[in-house]
């Protein structure tokens, strides 16, 4: 065919850096220049910002593209194993900045919108803030993404494309009002719809017994309703590596777009209904952290994403091999706690129902492919469904469930000979009123490995909460010391830190995080304190700059910025902060001249909308602020301030701003800990309990450069086998008392004295989080934290050994344990031939 348009006719190639491949600036230059033009449809006299934004995230993503590409042609080619992270939640942050930064191209970009009189900063506000998970589990998912992709780890991240993510949190009169996040509407430049790979989902229905050809009877699953799963997909690069790996989100759609039969019946509602009712299965994240709503709809988001997930991998593999003999060969599949744990019966479905092996071949197939998170010892965050809704919605797998138990316990049987009770507390059916499935015992059961997120946590899984089955299968177990990405929450996040730190030590420590201890040689170098010092200062600034826009509060940026930001919950213990700032309230009330440090308190987090202690913590907390802030006797010695919607973007501008980091969680509470990290690695200083990962970080940063408080998960076990009298804390410790009396007087709540007493009350009747016991331990640090502080210089010097000392959180360190030890999974390079438009 001719070419009337080539100027090449002849067809010898010629090279032209591309317009979607090109990373020249010329070429990034023209290619914004047209993406604007040809995607948006505007130039640059009508452009608005997000019009801008999204030229500039179809410049990026097109060099993604051709990468992306490269790596699954790669993986397929060579039959590499793959690791799949199935997860009800990954909370991946604004994907632009953090593309360029992986990408190299972040400063050239800067010069490129600075030189078309625009702000880069502002254009990567314009990106909606995916926020499709709910706290430390979601964000773990995504900094274990980013660490994947930059280890050069084959892998796919499999869940949701949740129409709706975690609700838009605002403040009004104090209380937590919840928006709905449309995260959607305007379109999301970052995915790929990829409606060929679309699968079926069936649910509901029933169970028949057939013969089959050889005779033999068999169970047959007879499902009543039918959704579909339409991919999504997401590229995710690596830092400084051609590799960029999938994260496949699910959306459910209805199996015909309207029912026929019925809306030729003229049954046009039950039509539409049908459809709606399909695609409710995607439509909302379910808003809880660390407590489960046994709703019917959530176990069918689980199964909608784990079945979509499984059909999906068992495709792909049988493209490239054989048989599925050797699929634990080719594929590594993380639990991401029990939220996906119901794959362990929709592989065998698979394996037995559609793909005819036998049981044993199947068992053993499945279980060499499956590893399984714990992240959470709170008991009632452990999941169960009833019996009767399982049998309602997947009553196949309930039947797989009862033969999987039924073979487990008679092994546990013919170990333990006689010993029933150990039977009936290993088993995956919880006896009682209502039957249970017991979701941890089934993940515990079908997978080869085991693993806590934090040393603590994994021996009180250990010898605690998964006892019995440590007994069983010591071998299973493992400990994951949880870690976050560099990238997302230093380079990008705090771009000042980073470069005085790469000035000091050249940029390595972005790919191996223990380079950072480098800078330790730096501590004696006045100059270099003060540089330290003076990017904190800018750094609370900005922030400070942030809360005068969104709350109208003047805050000092010299004040000590000390910080809690995380999901709110009773045993994270927010309300332990509020009593200290009452605390330092009271003492000036007592003697307005007292010579305190000033401080800023900075809260942020939500609160699940149902959860209403949580939701009076938040009140609460402004409701202090309210008092403190206004009172002329403060004279601007305490602020507080609760920041609305935290979220990852937040999170970036909030991390680096901190002094001090409040990781007070009752000890034996927070599997890890997350945040903690974050806030290290930029430089704050923590006042902890010996609680999750604190006590790995402790140990790294030195006892001597953390402010460490209260009782050890030991202790708050024998305290309450004792018999814990809250009350007695109260009588015995005036300024204990003082405190707790002016939330029950009504100072914090005009006009309406009672309003904090489920707070009040909880706390001298029952206190399960045993604030009050930790209470004088936590003032007591909280004044050395101030003592610390009026020297600012030595203040500095443990800031940076705490930052040149997190080494050990880097996620990639994380990931490299998983690949060794539980997924045998293999760096695979990928190499880019360059792209001209005459080979395109
Ligand atoms: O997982 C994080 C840990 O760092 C935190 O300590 C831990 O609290 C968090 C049900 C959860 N555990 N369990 C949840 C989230 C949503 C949900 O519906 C439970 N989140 C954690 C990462 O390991």
């Amino acid at each position: 065919m001719t070419n009337v348009i080539s100027p090449n006719p002849d067809n010898t190639p010629i090279k032209v850096e591309d317009d979607r491949t090109g990373m020249s600036e010329e070429t990034l230059k023209r290619a914004f220049a047209d993406q604007l033009f040809y995607l948006q449809g505007k130039d640059q006299s009508i452009a608005t910002l997000n019009d801008y934004y999204r030229a500039l995230a179809y410049v990026v993503r097109d060099r993604l593209l051709h990468r992306f590409i490269k790596t699954i042609r790669t993986y397929r080619e060579e039959n590499v194993k793959v690791v799949c992270y199935l997860s009800a939640e990954f909370l991946m942050g604004r994907h632009l900045g953090n593309n360029l930064v992986n990408l190299g191209l972040f400063e050239k970009i800067q010069t490129i919108i600075e030189e078309s009189g625009l702000s880069l900063e502002e254009l990567l506000e314009q990106e909606e803030d995916p926020g499709l998970g709910n706290g430390g589990l979601g964000r773990l998912a995504a900094c274990f993404l980013d660490s994947l992709a930059t280890l050069e780890i084959p892998a796919i991240g499999y869940g949701i494309r949740y129409e709706f993510g975690i609700f838009h949190q605002i403040i009004q009169e104090g209380w937590q009002v919840e928006i709905p996040d449309n995260w959607l509407r305007f379109g999301n430049p970052w995915e790929i719809a990829r409606p060929e790979d679309t699968v079926e989902v069936k649910l509901g229905g029933h169970t028949e017994m057939f013969h089959d050809s050889n005779g033999q009877s068999r169970w047959c699953w007879i499902p009543d309703r039918t959704v579909i799963a339409i991919p999504h997909d997401t590229p995710v690069p690596g830092y400084q590596t051609n590799t960029v790996n999938p994260l496949r989100l699910w959306k459910a759609e209805a199996s015909e777009a309207f029912n026929f039969d019925a809306f030729n019946a003229g049954n046009y509602d039950r039509a539409v209904a049908e459809k709606i009712n399909s695609e409710t299965i995607s439509k909302v994240l379910y808003p809880n952290d660390n407590t489960p709503q046994g709703r019917e709809l959530r176990l069918a988001q689980q199964y909608f994403f784990v079945s979509a997930s499984l059909q999906d991998l068992i495709r792909l593999h049988l493209r490239t091999n054989r048989s599925l003999e050797n699929f634990h060969e080719r594929v590594a599949i993380q639990l991401n706690d029990t939220h996906p744990a119901i794959a362990v019966a929709e592989l065998m479905r698979l394996f037995l129902d559609e793909h005819n092996l036998d049981w044993d071949t199947a068992w053993s197939i499945s279980e060499k492919t499956l590893c399984y998170t714990n992240h959470t010892l709170l008991p009632e965050a452990l999941e169960r469904w009833s019996v009767k809704l399982f049998k309602r919605l997947l009553p196949r797998h309930l039947e797989l469930i009862y033969e999987i138990n039924f073979r487990f316990l008679e092994d546990v049987r013919t170990w333990f000979p006689g010993d029933d009770e150990l039977a009936g507390r290993l088993s995956i059916i919880e006896e009682g009123p209502e039957k249970q499935v017991r979701m941890a015992h089934l993940a515990c059961v079908g997978a080869h490995a085991i693993n806590g997120v934090a040393a603590l946590h994994t021996e009180l899984l250990k010898s605690q909460t998964l006892r019995d089955f440590a007994r069983l299968w010591p071998e299973k177990f493992f400990n994951k010391t949880n870690g976050v990405t560099p990238r997302r929450w230093m380079l990008l996040s705090n771009p000042k830190l980073s470069e005085l730190i790469t000035e000091k030590i050249g940029d390595g420590w972005l790919k191996n995080l223990d380079q950072l201890r480098g800078i330790e040689n730096c501590l004696e170098d006045q100059t270099f304190r003060k540089q330290w010092q003076e990017i904190k200062r800018q750094n609370k600034q900005d922030l400070a700059t942030y809360i005068k826009a969104k709350r109208g509060i003047d805050v000092n940026p010299d004040s000590l910025f000390d910080v809690q930001v995380k999901r709110i919950h009773e045993y994270k213990r927010q309300h332990l902060a509020a009593l200290h700032i009452i605390t330092l309230y009271n003492r000036i009330k007592r003697n307005p001249d007292t010579d305190i440090v000033p401080r800023t308190f900075i809260f942020g987090g939500k609160a699940a909308p149902g959860y209403i202690m949580a939701k009076l913590i938040i009140k609460l907390i402004n409701a202090v602020g309210e008092v403190v802030n206004k009172d002329p006797d403060v004279r601007g010695r305490l602020k507080v301030v609760f920041v609305p919607n935290f979220n990852v973007s937040l999170g970036e501008r909030i991390y680096p701003a901190a002094d001090l980091s409040e990781q007070i969680s009752t000890a034996g509470k927070e599997a890890s800990g997350t945040g903690n990290m974050k806030f290290a690695m930029n430089g704050a200083l923590t006042i902890g309990t010996l609680d999750g990962a604190n006590i790995e970080i402790r140990e790294e940063a030195g006892p001597e450069n953390f402010f460490l408080f209260g009782l050890t998960a030991q202790e708050v076990q024998d305290l309450k086998a004792k018999g814990y009298n809250p009350r007695s804390y109260y009588e015995n410790n005036p300024e204990l008392r003082a405190a707790i009396d002016r939330i029950a007087n009504g100072d914090f709540s005009p006009g309406d004295r009672d309003r904090f007493k489920p707070i009040v009350d909880n706390l001298l009747y029952s206190d399960p989080f045993m604030l009050l016991a930790d209470y004088q331990a936590y003032i007591d640090c909280q004044q050395e934290v101030s003592k610390a502080y009026r020297d600012l210089d030595s203040w500095t010097r443990m800031a940076i050994l705490n930052s040149a000392r997190m080494g050990k959180f880097s996620s990639d360190r994380t990931i490299n344990e998983y690949c060794k030890e539980i997924w045998d999974a293999q760096p695979v390079k990928i190499e880019l031939e360059e792209y001209s438009q005459a080979e395109a």
